[in-house]
């Protein structure tokens, strides 16, 4: 089969043959419909994140169940599926606690699957597995766990991104930040991902939903979600605008959802005393924050990390793609662009130079 391989952290994408073997105990083979092409893919493709490679990336995909291993009774084959990249192992102590996305087994096989070996080879190398999905290329084997089940009217594309970009956006709002109906929320970064915690804020009632970002292309397309007020950080001092626009006050949340130390700082600036700041972005490994620790004694403001939005996979996917069903949530208006898998590159490419508003995904 086909899949995307990255040899060297800073090259290219090589779509090359590889061989994928068979699903071994608690295990699942499935065919995928669609990949979305996400910011976390690219921090891993530039070295931005640490990665051992080779590997494949891709950790937002959904597709169909093909062949399951012994002792799988979650799915059977030809069901439809969307792909969580925090399978969880079920007895860790963040398994026991119901933070199924903190598992301590994700880490300690980081690339692998649970039995700590890989299932994708070229010739006789192992290839590494990102998250447990590796979704760009034409088959995955990943961990049972990994697997949620969905209506099979749901189009691979939409599926995909309950794989990432949905849940992480919307879980920010709802799980995380418990945004109130009537608060005003800022969002800095109005990407896949970022458009996710507008729509989210939309849905809980925001009065003032402020989204930044460096792109008008990318500000325009966020009224669409739910931005009642837009501010480019580019030409513009974003903490001041987003004050005026608050009455002086900083906003009574504000979402990080770029992945940089400037913009975790932005979002701190820009938020009103004892408010509260979400930080959903991964920022570069080598980057530190600058956040004036005296003024978050006195401003009370509370700095909250979150890790896919902080779902339940299992739980929360089904819920979202009952939203999406209900016509609560848009997922049809975020895929702007399609691309084949070949086309990885230019995919990749469009994604550095911001040409895709919304999302791109790679249809199989
Ligand atoms: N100020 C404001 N916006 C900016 C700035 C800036 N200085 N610089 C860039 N932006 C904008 C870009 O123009 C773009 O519109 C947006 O920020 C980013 O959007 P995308 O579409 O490029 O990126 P996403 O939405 O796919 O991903 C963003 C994340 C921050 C979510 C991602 O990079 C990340 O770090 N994810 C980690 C969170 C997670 O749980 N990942 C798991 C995957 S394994
Ligand atoms: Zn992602």
């Amino acid at each position: 089969m086909k899949a995307a391989i990255v040899y060297e952290q800073g090259q290219p994408f090589q779509v090359e043959d590889v061989r994928l073997e068979a699903p071994r105990k608690h295990e699942v083979l499935v065919r995928i419909g669609a990949a979305g092409v996400c910011r976390s893919d690219y921090h891993v493709l530039k070295g931005e994140a640490r990665h051992p490679v080779p590997v494949v990336l891709g950790h937002e995909g959904a597709g169909v169940v093909e062949e399951v291993g012994p002792d799988v009774t979650m799915v059977k084959p030809g069901d439809h599926v969307v792909l969580s990249f925090t399978p969880n192992c079920g007895h860790c102590y963040y398994c026991n606690i119901g933070k199924p996305n903190l598992c301590d087994a994700l880490p300690a096989t980081a690339g692998r699957l649970f039995d700590g070996t890989t299932r994708l080879f070229k010739g006789d190398t192992p290839i590494h597995h990102l998250a447990k999905v590796a979704c760009f290329a034409e088959r995955v084997v990943v961990p049972d766990t990994g697997c949620i089940p969905i209506p099979k009217t749901v189009p691979f594309h939409v599926a995909a991104l309950v794989g990432c970009c949905v849940p992480t956006g919307i879980g920010a709002i709802s799980q995380v930040a418990q945004v109130k109906p009537g608060s005003t929320v800022a969002v800095v970064g109005s990407g896949g991902v970022g458009l996710n915690v507008i729509q989210g804020a939309r849905l809980v009632n925001a009065s003032k939903i402020i989204a930044v970002d460096i792109l008008d292309h990318k500000l325009e397309f966020a009224y669409k979600f739910g931005a009642t007020h837009t501010v480019n950080a580019a030409g513009e001092d974003a903490v001041a605008k987003v004050k005026e626009i608050t009455d002086g006050l900083g906003v009574d949340y504000a979402f990080e959802v770029f992945g940089s130390a400037d913009t975790a700082v932005a979002a701190f600036e820009m938020t009103r005393k004892a408010g509260t700041v979400v930080v959903v972005g991964l920022a570069p490994v080598w980057e530190r924050a600058a956040i004036d620790v005296a003024t978050l004694t006195r401003t009370e403001k509370v700095i909250r990390g979150t890790y896919y939005g902080s779902v339940r996979p299992r739980q929360d996917m089904p819920k979202i793609i009952d939203m999406y069903l209900k016509g609560q949530i848009d997922i049809d208006n975020l895929v702007t662009k399609h691309y084949k898998l070949d086309q990885i590159n230019e995919a990749f490419d469009a994604l550095e130079k911001g040409e895709t508003a919304g999302r791109a995904v790679i249809d199989f």
